[in-house]
C-alpha cells in the first residue's frame, strides 16, 4: 500500500467510505468491450474494414488495423493487459469465421464462432453477442426488419434468430447467459409520408424473431433492443426510437439498451436511469462519447460518464445494469483508444462507489441543500487518483501514464508491421 494511498483510505473513510470495499466492487462489475474498435467496424466476413453502413461510419487510417481474427485476438490479449477489473468480450455477427466460404447472415452458425468461444475460454472472458443489421446488400435501402419487402424481413427474422442461438451456444459453453443487443439502423433521411407502416412491421418482425421465438433459451440468450433517435442517413426517422424500444421492450419482458449517444445533442442519459427502472428490470448501457452528434468518440472520464454511474450508486442499482462499451475511433492507435475507454469506464465505476451517497441524502433529507451540493463539490476533489492507483495494483495492471509504454512498444513491434 503507497502511502498517497494510505492517507486517502483516511480521507474516505472520514466520509463513512471504505476504499477496499470500493475496489473490490468496482473490479468485479463486468465490462463487457466492443470487439469493433480493433478494425473500425470492419468485420471479417465480406470485407476489411473501411465504412460499415448503417448510418454508422469510423473515420481516419491510423496504421495498425486488424486485418484478420488471429490479429484481433492477439490485439484482445493486449487489451486484457491493461484494463483493471473483470471483462467480457462483445462480438458482432460480422466477426463471424467462414474459413474462405461465403456464408450469408441468415446461414451462422455457433461453429462460425468456435475460435471466439475457443479464446474467450482460454482467456477466461466470457462473450456477448450482436446481431449485424447493416453492411450489407439487403440493408442497402435503409431497412431490415422493418423492410416493406416480406422476402427481406424474413432474410433479417431468421439472421436474428441465428445470432440468438449462436448466443445460446456461447453461454452454454461459458455457462453463463450471453447478452444479445439487437440494434437495427432502420430509417430514412428525410420526412417519411409514412412513419407507422415500418413501426407495425418491425415490432411484428422482433416479435417473431425474439418475443415468440421459442427456439431460444431466453435465460441463455438475454435479449436486449437498442433505441437510436438518427444515424447518418437517418437524420429524420429511425424506426427503432427511444418511445418504440422501451415500449417494446416492457411489453414483451426484454431489456432496453440506452447508448449514451443516440439522443438529441445536448441530451444525457444519467436521469434516465431512475425512470426506467421503475418499470424496467435491468438495462444495457452502451459506454459512448458523442461529440455534437452520435460521434462515438473515444470514452474518457468526463461528466456524462460519472453522472450515469454515480446514479447507479445513488439508487443502488448496480446489480440491474450491464455495462458495456461501443465507440470507435480509427484516427488513433486502437489499443489506446481500447485502454482509454474501458481504464476511463471503470474508474467511473469506481469513483461513484466512493461518492458520499448517504451523507448526501441525509443532508437533502435534512433539507440542508447547499451542505448537500457543497458535499457533491469538496467530493469532486478527494484523493480518488491513489484509490484508483491501488485499484490497479490490485488487479496487477499498469498505473496510468504507465500503460501508454505498453502500448508504444506493442505498436512498435507488432501494429506497425501490418502494413
Ligand atoms: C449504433 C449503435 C450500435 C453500434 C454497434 C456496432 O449507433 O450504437 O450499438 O454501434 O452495434
Ligand atoms: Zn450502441
Amino acid at each position: 500500500m503507497s502511502k498517497p494511498y494510505i492517507h486517502a483510505q483516511e480521507a474516505y473513510a472520514e466520509l463513512g467510505l471504505n476504499t477496499g470495499k470500493a475496489i473490490k466492487q468496482a473490479l468485479a462489475l463486468p465490462i463487457a468491450f466492443h470487439c469493433w474498435q480493433v478494425d473500425d467496424v470492419g468485420g471479417f466476413e465480406v470485407k476489411e474494414g473501411g465504412l460499415s453502413g448503417g448510418g454508422i461510419m469510423a473515420t481516419g487510417n491510423y496504421p495498425g488495423r486488424a486485418r484478420t481474427p488471429a490479429e484481433a485476438r492477439q490485439d484482445f490479449e493486449q487489451v486484457l493487459k491493461l484494463v483493471p477489473g473483470k471483462l467480457r468480450l462483445n462480438l458482432h455477427a460480422l466477426y463471424a469465421e467462414t474459413a474462405g466460404k461465403i456464408v450469408d447472415r441468415d446461414a451462422l452458425e455457433p461453429k462460425h464462432f468456435a475460435n471466439w468461444m475457443e479464446w474467450g475460454k482460454t482467456n477466461g472472458i466470457a462473450l456477448d453477442f450482436n446481431p449485424t443489421f447493416f453492411a450489407h446488400p439487403k440493408a442497402n435501402d435503409g431497412y431490415t426488419l422493418s423492410s416493406t419487402d416480406k422476402a427481406t424481413r424474413q432474410f433479417w427474422i431468421r439472421h436474428t434468430v441465428a445470432c440468438r442461438k449462436i448466443a445460446e451456444a456461447m453461454a452454454r459453453q461459458q455457462g453463463s447467459p450471453a447478452t444479445v443487443n439487437h440494434w437495427i439502423p432502420d430509417g430514412c433521411k428525410d420526412y417519411p409520408a409514412d412513419r407507422w407502416t415500418r413501426r407495425a412491421l418491425l415490432t411484428e418482425a422482433l416479435d417473431a424473431a425474439i418475443a415468440n421465438d421459442k427456439s431460444v433459451n431466453k435465460k441463455l440468450c438475454v435479449d436486449y433492443v437498442e433505441s437510436k433517435l438518427f444515424g447518418l442517413g437517418s437524420e429524420e426517422y429511425v424506426v427503432g426510437s427511444a418511445e418504440f424500444y422501451s415500449s417494446y421492450a416492457l411489453s414483451r419482458g426484454l431489456g432496453y439498451c440506452l447508448d449514451m449517444g443516440h439522443w438529441h445533442p445536448t441530451e444525457e442519459i444519467y436521469d434516465k436511469i431512475s425512470s426506467l427502472l421503475q418499470f424496467h428490470k435491468r438495462l444495457l448501457l452502451h459506454v459512448s462519447r458523442p461529440i455534437r452528434w452520435d460521434s462515438d468518440h473515444v470514452v474518457i472520464f468526463n461528466d456524462a460518464l460519472r453522472q450515469v454511474f454515480l446514479e447507479i450508486q445513488r439508487g443502488n442499482a448496480w446489480d440491474r445494469v450491464t455495462v458495456a462499451t461501443d465507440y470507435f475511433d480509427a484516427s488513433i492507435n486502437r489499443l489506446a483508444a481500447y485502454a482509454i475507454g474501458l481504464r476511463a469506464t471503470r474508474k467511473a465505476i469506481l469513483y461513484a462507489l466512493l461518492d458520499p451517497t448517504a451523507e448526501l441524502q441525509k443532508l437533502e433529507a435534512a433539507g440542508n441543500r447547499a451542505g448537500c451540493l457543497a458535499l457533491m463539490e469538496d467530493a469532486k476533489t478527494l484523493p480518488f487518483g491513489a484509490v484508483w492507483d491501488e485499484a490497479c495494483d490490485i488487479a496487477g495492471m499498469p498505473h496510468d501514464r504507465q500503460w501508454m509504454n505498453d502500448v508504444m512498444q506493442y505498436e512498435a513491434s507488432v501494429l506497425s508491421e501490418r502494413r
